[in-house]
């Protein structure tokens, strides 16, 4: 079976009315300050929201996060996407799919599949093919209606992780080449999931990448025709 294949196998979670979002890109992209945006959007057409990271979440899951970003010695790719898939389908089954039960929910992930796919597939070198076999069994086939890819070149990533000044953890500690391979992985995953996945200019003004977000946004609902606001 081909990548584009087993792609197909992958649905968007079926709770009419209810949302599955994500956020996508490498460090420092934009992704927790344009989540809060849409957050505040969203609640403020009548929906609730609900906003999840990965890996975490759970309380198993933030254990998960705590051993991998805090970790001081090598983890092996091998261990890194069975660690994050762990994280992954604990978050689903404990929190994610009980509450797109409730109608007129949005759930929001800051990463999600296509982080694994970018990190240990592109940059960690797995390979496509060992992340998506890896996620056939459910709840890890499920996807967003849309991830948003805020895409930004390496070099502003490492301006905007500078002026924020804090400690590096695991990911953050790697090199120019880790970082382009990151940026090679996601072209691929937007290739791949085209629908799915709007790439979205994350190097512009805070305002300008929300605008274009929006815009997406109001498009969905207004598609699925549901606006608990009327
Ligand atoms: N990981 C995760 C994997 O390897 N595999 C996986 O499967 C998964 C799920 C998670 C790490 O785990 C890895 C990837 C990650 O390395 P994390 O702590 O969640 O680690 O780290 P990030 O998700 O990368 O979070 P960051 O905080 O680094 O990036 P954000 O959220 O994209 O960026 P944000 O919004 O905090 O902004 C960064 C800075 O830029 C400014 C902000 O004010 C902030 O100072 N900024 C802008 N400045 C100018 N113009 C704009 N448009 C700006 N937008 C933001």
């Amino acid at each position: 079976m081909t990548i584009e294949e087993i792609a197909k196998k992958f649905r968007p979670p079926a709770f009419p009315g209810s949302y599955f979002l994500s956020f996508e890109g490498i460090e420092g992209a934009g992704k927790s300050t344009q989540i809060l945006k849409a957050r505040d959007y969203l609640e403020e057409k009548g929906f609730r929201v609900l906003v999840l990271r990965e890996p975490g979440g759970t309380s198993f899951g933030e254990k998960l996060r705590q051993a991998i970003l805090n970790s001081q010695s090598p983890i092996h790719p091998v261990a890194e996407l069975h660690l994050f898939a762990s994280s992954r389908a604990q978050l689903l089954s404990e929190v994610t799919l009980k509450e797109l039960g409730i109608p007129n929910t949005v759930i929001i992930y800051d990463r999600y599949l296509d982080s694994t796919l970018a990190y240990q597939g592109s940059a960690r070198s797995l390979g496509f093919e060992a992340i998506l076999q890896s996620h056939t069994s459910f709840p890890l086939t499920l996807v967003p209606h849309l991830t948003f890819y805020l895409k930004i070149p390496v070099n502003l990533s490492h301006d905007r992780q500078k002026m924020r000044n804090a400690p590096k953890d695991y990911f953050e500690k790697q090199g120019q080449d880790f970082y382009q391979a990151l940026v090679d992985g996601y072209e691929k995953a937007s290739a791949l999931f085209p629908e799915r996945i709007l790439q979205v200019n994350g190097a512009q003004d805070v305002e300008d990448v929300f605008l274009d977000i929006k815009n997406h946004l109001d498009q969905l609902i207004l598609e699925n025709n549901s606006r608990p606001e009327n």
